[in-house]
Order: structure tokens, then sequence, then C-alpha cells
């Protein structure tokens, strides 16, 4: 009796290895480098507001020279609460504020200088719209973020050592006063002029050593570890090049950052489509003013972008694997404007209308191999609506197809594609097809995919799609596709 308890173990045991064993050979090794688990919360919110308010608002400036007064920040309706309640209806998870930007002035009550809100007639000097803004994003179960300048032109030490010592001080008042800040925002403009406390000069730094980012950060990190850095070399996440809303339409999440620095000249080509062999996952993020300006300007008000130039923007950012951060300026009532409501109205019911049903959920999905021949890796991974499913192929096959049944033809104007990036990004080169009748019509081609890429094509009516992977880093790992 004793001698078959042991031997049932022991087979026990083996089947328990085996099976072990199997999973292990069966995982597809990632491909370095892989995000970390706030990079990956960071894709997953895909849409974020951006808010550019301080006392450029009330002087019709881009740019505040650091001269002006406090006493001109006087917004009539303040209201943080209508920002962040639109921004959540628009479908953004996160607010990033400019606490201070490039003029100086600090819209929190800063201990380290007499520009800010509290010398400013807003809500009788004892206002904090830093404050406000991080409340109000947490009764939206939005992420709160912060923008601080480092150029400084109100500051009569910016330039000498010792701003850098000024500028750590702000961060930790933010870093720990205000919860926890999902992103930092670190602009690398620089125009050289400035008031700087009455010299009324031009000042030069050396853009690469004068912050000595590493130190600043590392102190950030001991308040904030989980927050992600933004900057034109990250290293949390990298500037996409432009300010027009237009990822690459190659768009490789890896950068190599060695030789970059916030600021750097010709280096936007770079930043917008990433290397395809860059040593570290610092994906684009693609920041875009809904109006030409960062901040409201009354002389702009008819020319606040579209629902459809929105919807465009949405598709070359959030479609091209990035991030879209969308600036939506408050006026000088202190409330977001009219026009700027009406665009994002439309703008959230174009995505709904478009996005509203995958005709793809629950196809059966047939593909030319999967990884293994193991349920865990079959292509209908890509169809169940379960985003840590996916499928793959073995190791040594590079190149393969996925084909879609739809079981009757359908119209499709949009294809959304996902790699499962915890294990790197990898899709090189990729097209589609469908079956249209009886023949295979070619309706899209591209090179990456990453987190997202929604492919808008030509609409056509077939009852089949097939996603041909023409070229990769390693064998692929899909783990979503819909149809619109
Ligand atoms: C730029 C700044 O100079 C603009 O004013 C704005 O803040 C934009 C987001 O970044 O570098």
């Amino acid at each position: 009796m004793k001698s078959r308890i042991l031997s049932v173990l022991f087979y026990l045991c083996l089947a328990g290895l085996l099976l072990a064993c199997q999973c292990n050979i069966l995982t597809p090794e990632p491909v370095f480098p892989v995000p970390t688990e706030q990079q990956l919360a960071w894709h997953e919110m895909e849409m974020n507001g951006f808010i550019h308010f301080t006392i450029n608002t009330f002087t019709d400036l881009e740019w505040g020279m650091g001269s002006e007064s406090p006493a001109l920040f006087n917004p009539s309706q303040p209201d943080p609460d209508q920002w962040a309640n639109i921004l959540q209806k628009t479908g953004c998870k996160g607010i990033i504020l400019t606490c201070k930007h490039h003029d100086g002035f600090c819209l929190w009550p800063s201990q380290y200088t007499e520009h800010s809100v509290k010398n400013s007639p807003y809500r009788g000097g004892k206002g904090d719209i830093v404050r406000e803004l991080s409340d109000v994003c947490n009764k939206y179960g939005m992420k709160f973020g912060v923008y601080l300048s480092p150029w400084d032109r109100n500051h009569a030490t910016y330039g000498k050592p010792e701003y850098i010592t000024y500028y750590r001080n702000q961060l930790e008042e933010l870093f720990t006063s205000y919860g926890p800040i999902f992103e930092m925002w670190f602009d690398g403009a620089n125009g050289g002029t400035g008031y700087y406390g009455g010299a009324n000069e031009r000042r030069t730094i050396d853009g690469k050593a004068y912050y000595d980012w590493s130190n600043t950060l590392d102190m950030i990190r001991k308040m904030q570890p989980e927050v992600i850095f933004f900057s034109d070399a990250g290293p949390g996440v990298r500037w996409v090049g432009n300010e027009k809303g237009i990822a690459g339409e190659t768009n490789w999440c890896m950068i190599t950052p060695d030789t970059l620095y916030a600021g750097k000249p010709g280096i936007e080509k770079l930043l917008n489509e990433g290397s395809e062999d860059g040593t570290h996952w610092i994906p684009a993020e693609t920041d875009v003013s809904i109006r030409p300006g960062w901040f409201y300007h009354e002389k702009e008000d008819s020319l606040v972008k579209s629902a459809e130039e929105l919807f465009e923007i949405y598709l070359s950012s959030v479609g091209r694997g990035s991030v879209l951060l969308l600036n939506v300026p408050p006026d000088r009532r202190g409330m977001i404007n009219d026009n700027d409501i009406r665009s994002l109205h439309g703008f959230r019911v174009m995505l709904d209308s478009v996005f509203r049903s995958n005709l793809a959920a629950g196809s059966r999905v047939e593909s030319g191999s999967y990884r293994g021949h193991s349920k865990q890796f079959v292509p209908g991974n890509v169809t169940d609506g379960n985003s840590e499913t996916f499928w793959s192929t073995d190791d040594n096959v590079l190149t393969e197809y996925l084909e879609i049944n739809l079981g009757k033809p359908q119209n499709i104007n949009y294809i959304v594609l996902q790699e499962y990036i915890r294990l790197g990004q990898r899709i090189k080169e990729f097209n589609l097809e469908v079956l249209s009748g009886k023949k295979w019509i070619q309706v899209a081609e591209g090179t990456t995919i990453g987190y997202k890429r929604i492919l808008k094509i030509v609409p056509v009516t077939g009852s089949h799609i097939r996603l041909n992977i023409t070229g990769a880093k390693a064998c692929p790992v899909i783990s979503n596709l819909e149809l619109y």
C-alpha cells in the first residue's frame, strides 16, 4: 500500500515537472528592453489632458518675460473641477498642470518665492491651484502630473548653481505635499532672455550639464519612486519630436538615450520614430494643443481644432502606439471655453461611434501555426477581449499569418492591432488583406505595432481578414485584433 502511494506521488511529481518544463519552454523570451510596470500603466492611459494656465492667460503671451506682476493673475470664475470633469468625459485618464511655466509664476504658494498665487488676487491670496486640481483629479478617478519649467525667466539666480537648489526645493514641495504624481514633465525650451530678478539680460546655460538631472531625478525617486519622467531623452517617456500631434508611422518605443538631453537640437526625427535597436524603453508622448497656442488667447477662439481634427490626431498618436497629451487651456475666467468644450464633446462622440462595436469580437481565428501547438498561444487569443492572452509562434517563425473569419461579409473601416509589449516590441513589418468576394485585397501595410496600432482603411466589405507578419525581431506576440 505504502509503495503504491509512493509511486502515485512519484508520477504526480513527474507530471507536474513536465508541465512546468513545457510552460517554461513555451513562453517566448522577452526581447529587451521591455517596459516597467509604471510605463505599462502609462501606455494603458492612452490619453491625458494638459493644462497651460498662468499670468500669460491674462497678458495674452505664450512666453512671459518673468517681470509680470502677480496681481495680473485674476481669473473671475476659477473652476478646476470643470477642467477635470470635461477632460474625464473626453476620455483622459490623467491631467498634467503647468505648476510653473517659463515666466516663473507658481500656481501654488511656494515658500521659496514671492512670484506666486499667494501674491495674486486669486482666492484672496489664499489659493493653491496645484492643490485644487490634484484634489479634483482624485475626485474624478484621474491621475495627476506636474510640469515645472526648468527655464525660469523670473528668478534672479537662473543660470547660476544656486538656481538648481531653488528648483529642487520646489520639486520637493510638489512631490511631498500633493499626493501621488504619475508624470513629471521636464521641458527643454530655453530662449535665453529674461527678467532674472531685474537683470533683464540673456543667460546661456549648458543644456547638457547645468541642471545635473541625474541627481535631481534621484532626489525625486526617493520621494516618489513610481513617477514617470518626461523629457526629450526620457528616462520614462520621450517627446515625440513635434507639437502637431503626429507620432511616427514607424514608432519604436526604444531609443538609446546616451547622447540625448532635453532641448538638444536636430533630434526630432529620432524622437519621432525611436530606434529598432534602442537600448532603453522610452516611448513617445504626443503633446499637442487644441488651439494654435498653449495658453488661452481670445483671438484663437475661432481656431479651436474641430472634433474631426482631434480624431485625426488620436489616430496619429494613440493609433501609432503613443500616448496623447491634449492641451486644453482655461480662459480668463479660469474655465474651459465653450468652443473647446464643443470640440471635445464632438471628438468623444466620434470615438464612441467609430469604436462602438468590434466586428472581430469572438470570431473564429486561425493561423499558419502557433507556438508549440499549445492552447496557451492559440490564434483565438487575439479576439478573446483579454489583454493578458496572446497568439505567438515558435521561436524560429518570424513571418506568419493570422486570419479572422467574420462568418459573413461585413463593412470594415478600421483595424486595431496590439502587441503584448511586456515581452518587448517585435513587429517590424506587416500587411493586412481582406477577402472581398473571392479576391484577397491588400488594404493596409505598416511597420511597427507596439502597444496599439489603429489603421484607417478605405472602407471595404469582406468576410475574412488576414494579418500577414512579414518581418519581426523575434516570434510575434499579438494580444489583440479588433475590426470596426
Ligand atoms: C514648449 C514650451 O515652450 C511651450 O510653451 C509649451 O509649454 C510646450 C508644451 O512646451 O517647450
